[in-house]
């Protein structure tokens, strides 16, 4: 099973990531993370710190010859903003100069939970592991998982449906036939847009709110649609909680900085219905199989894949770093006073949504692993294949 860590302060010397678990055989092309790191890093919304990153992973181990060799891969991304904080972030002698310490917490940031809770008498610390740089690890240790998953027929992608008051009515009629290419279909057609959405007038909408909102210190949030194609049915299970892949999978993308919201298919509009409009109706059909008209289920049900396309839909409250300021109060003094501002963006769904695609990466790789095991990604191919032919035979009439 693949299991990973990420370490390092947003303005640390590095980022790193150590992965463990991934199959031996998976090849992976050196521009491969880099391209998701970059990818990662665009957005009509991002702040300043993006003009001074260009976010590159080194590769420490578990790759020969460009495939995997069943190691653990260990990866570091430097922050090229820390020849900035040698002072502030000083790792062992603490310097001469006086460094101000951060006294008023942001509503909305980990940092009054994170002062006290770890008995700092500065916030700063909080503020270093809590920012959502610490994705970028996320997104380069992710990739390995997609690469992976792609060599066997499983795709991972991602747009924006909307960003503040800028949403969209109803899905691009693209989407269904860009899904049908492959997830990373959806991926590429929203990379072509600043705010990677597909719809033309919610993205002029989303850029024109990201705008407004800048000009008056504000920031914005959004929804982020999420895609997995090529899964076949029955990974995952219900018999157990810590089984149940529509948890891990709402697990993971909850992990995300500032997602506070999970959706799987259409959940929240299905509340609102009977049963009988709730449900995806099975159809047979003598080239397909089973098929169905609708995926209001978003490929989950009882907790397994079901064949369809996984879909999942995460929101992403505004960022809590504000020019704008809150109410806030100094931890020190506890007098109350207005929050202080930290270096921000203004708006980073974008950007999520990358982050999305790489952490569901590694729970969908898992539940593939728990399925078929295997070492090295031919044999494993090999189970899926048949497993997948298995599947087929059954439905055949
Ligand atoms: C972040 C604050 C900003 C963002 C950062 C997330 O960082 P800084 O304070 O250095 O300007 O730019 O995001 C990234 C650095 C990144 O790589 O995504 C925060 O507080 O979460």
């Amino acid at each position: 099973m693949i299991r990973y860590f990420t370490a390092g302060e947003s303005h640390g010397p590095a980022l790193s990531a150590i992965v463990e678990g991934m199959p031996a055989g998976v090849p992976i092309n050196s521009d491969e993370i880099n391209t998701q790191l970059a990818r990662r890093q665009q957005g009509h919304g991002r702040g300043g710190r993006m003009k001074i990153e260009t976010d590159k992973a080194e590769v420490l181990s578990g790759i020969r010859f460009g495939k995997t060799i069943g190691s653990p891969i260990g990866l570091v991304i430097n922050n090229r903003d820390w020849e900035n904080w040698t002072t502030t972030m000083a790792q062992f002698e603490k310097p001469d100069a006086e460094i101000a310490k951060i006294s008023i917490p942001r509503p909305g940031h980990a940092d009054l939970a994170g002062r006290i809770k770890f008995g700092f008498d500065d916030i700063r610390p909080v503020i270093e592991r809590s920012s959502a740089r610490e994705t970028a690890a996320r997104v380069a240790a992710g990739t390995l998982s997609k690469v992976f998953l792609k060599a066997l027929g499983i795709e991972i992608g991602s747009y924006i449906s909307a960003i503040g008051p800028a949403a969209e009515a109803a899905p691009d009629l693209r989407l269904a036939e860009l899904l049908s290419q492959g997830a990373e279909a959806v991926s590429k057609q929203a990379d072509l847009s600043p705010v990677r959405m597909l719809e033309k007038t919610t993205e002029a909408a989303a850029l024109a709110a990201i705008d407004a909102a800048k000009e008056n210190g504000d920031t914005l949030g959004g929804i982020i649609e999420i895609f997995v194609t090529g899964v076949p049915l029955g990974f995952g299970s219900y018999v157990q909680h810590d089984r149940r892949l529509d948890a891990a999978l709402a697990a993971a993308i909850i992990s995300i900085q500032a997602i506070k919201g999970v959706e799987i298919g259409s959940a929240f509009e299905n509340a609102r219905k009977p049963g009988s409009q709730g449900h995806d109706e099975f159809l047979l059909d003598k080239e397909n199989g089973v098929t169905r008209k609708t995926n209001r289920a978003g490929g989950l049900e009882g907790s397994m894949s079901s064949g369809q396309i996984i879909h999942l839909r995460a929101a992403m409250k505004p960022i809590s770093s504000l020019v704008s300021p809150l109410l806030s109060f100094d931890v020190e003094t506890l007098q109350p006073t207005l929050s202080r501002f930290e270096r921000s963006d203004t708006c980073a769904v974008p950007a999520a949504g990358v982050v999305a695609e790489a952490v569901v990466a590694p729970v969908i790789a898992n539940a593939l692993l728990e399925k078929l095991g295997g070492d090295h990604l031919d044999e494993i191919l090999q189970r899926l294949n048949l497993y997948r032919e298995n599947i087929r035979n059954t439905f055949r009439t």
